[in-house]
């Protein structure tokens, strides 16, 4: 096994390599929280003691044709309340797993029946929504796969659900706090060892020739991935589950933010021997493999580029002209800060919010509010102008309708339900508010969503 840097970077212990299991495919319709000890850091190391559904990192598969329903009946075997989150589904807003503004949270012992139907292909996942930063970190998400009617004509479909661990090497045990003043000021909590599906060293096999599906969802609860094909030559067909219109050519940097999916198409090109598989960034430090691909043997390669995927029902561009346009304001953090912002309604100064664990606000609120950030009648066009005044990247989730961000020249982009803020970098965003409901909109640092960027709009 290659040795690389990955495994508990910064000096924290050595490296070696382990094996992997991928993730199961439910076939019960129920989902169990509960605690489980599960080999996360390579062989050698201790196993870790995590929260996890039905005791596996990630959590097992749920799989179902576009237009069919998820039946998940949530146990709740943990000490603590919990609630899932279907994440980048145009759902009923009763299902959204909003622990606070769309359920009440499942207490220890008690199950929680989530039944929806998916209107779209994709894919997507589901994680924990109550007390996220540590649910999440601890282990509570899995991928959530719905099948177009028509699949793309590949060789093989391939699930990468990418995440970062903060451990302690001697004890496996996640360390320092998920409640940690500095990471919450600063970027989030990030990691000391990534791994793919769950596992260190997650490989693939393929032939030269092949063509694959890859589906990258990044779990991660503040990471962002800055990945590389090596190998392959790809195309991306769609972000967060929605289809672009036309594939891409992968052929710069792909940028995964937190939540954020991609799924790619790629003909292996490397030959037997040859290195292969997906690389990352490290801290602008070179690349280092996130999945090896050993190739062996051959296959004809589809001499033409994928067709798109199909397109996915009510994607219809927003029409700008009638837009009711809002400004969310980005402030706090390390090294940038704020003055004031309300908090359980009252004005609080930047000391006074740091004392109460609130490091950011979204257009001077920190936290929820009692009245959403914005009150849309469904079928309103809605356009909102992100401005980060932050000292770091933000990415922007919104929940149960995707939206396109609005160009510098006024075009549309594709599809998304979480787009990447970055300092002083002017962004806009645009949808048509037809899903009524209560919605979160806020940051997935998830570390970021618990001390102030978490606020919800509403549509009526
Ligand atoms: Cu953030």
């Amino acid at each position: 096994m290659k040795l690389t840097r990955r495994t508990f970077c910064a000096g924290l212990g050595g490296v070696a390599g382990l094996s992997f299991i991928r993730p199961a495919t439910a076939q019960t319709p129920t989902l169990t929280a509960r605690k489980a000890t599960v080999q996360l850091a390579p062989e050698g190391y201790p196993a870790t003691d995590v929260w996890s559904y039905d005791g596996t990192i990630p959590g097992p598969m749920i799989r179902v044709p576009q237009g069919g329903r998820v039946q998940q009946t949530l146990v709740n075997e943990l000490d603590v309340p919990t609630s899932v989150h279907w994440h980048g589904i145009r759902i009923d807003n009763a299902m959204d797993g909003v622990a606070g503004l769309t359920q009440d949270p499942v207490a220890p012992g008690e199950r929680y029946d989530y039944d929806f139907v998916v209107p779209d292909a994709g894919t997507y996942w589901y994680h924990a929504h109550t007390n996220s930063m540590e649910q999440v970190g601890r282990g509570l998400s899995g991928p959530l796969i719905i099948d177009e009617s028509t699949p793309p004509d590949v060789d093989r479909d391939e699930v990468l659900m990418l995440n970062d661990w903060l451990l302690d090497p001697d004890t496996g045990a996640f360390s320092e706090p998920f409640a940690h003043p500095m990471m919450m000021s600063h970027g989030g909590r990030t990691g000391n060892l990534i791994g793919v599906n769950g596992q260190f060293a997650y490989a693939l096999t393929a032939r030269t020739g092949e063509r694959l599906r890859l589906r990258l969802i990044n779990a991660a609860n503040a990471r962002i991935f800055v990945l590389r094909l090596q190998g392959m030559a790809g195309w991306t067909v769609a972000l967060d589950g929605m289809p672009l219109d036309a594939p891409e050519p992968a052929t710069s940097e792909i940028i995964l933010a937190p939540a954020q999916r991609v799924d790619l198409i790629v003909d292996v090109t490397a030959t037997p021997d040859d290195p292969a598989g997906i690389l990352m960034s490290l801290n602008n430090d070179g690349w280092e493999a996130l999945v090896e691909m050993t190739v062996s043997g051959s296959t004809e390669r589809r001499p033409d580029a994928p067709a798109p995927l199909p397109a996915n029902p009510n994607t219809a561009r927003p029409d700008l002209n009638d837009a009711q346009q809002f400004e969310m304001v980005m402030e706090g953090g390390a090294m940038a800060g704020m003055d004031s912002a309300m908090y359980q309604g009252e004005t609080l100064d930047f000391r006074a919010l740091i004392d109460r664990g609130q490091f950011w606000a979204l257009s001077g609120q920190a936290g929820m509010s009692e009245t959403p950030f914005a009150s849309l009648n469904q079928g309103a066009v809605a356009r909102v102008t992100l401005i980060n005044r932050t000292a770091f990247a933000h990415a922007m989730h919104l929940h149960g309708m995707h939206f396109r961000e609005v160009r510098a020249d006024g075009s549309l982009g594709p599809l998304r339900d979480t787009i990447l803020s970055y300092p002083e970098q002017p962004l806009e965003i645009a949808f048509v508010a037809d899903n009524p409901g209560k919605w979160l909109f806020h940051c997935h640092m998830l570390a970021h969503a618990a001390s102030g960027m978490n606020t919800w709009i509403e549509v009526v």
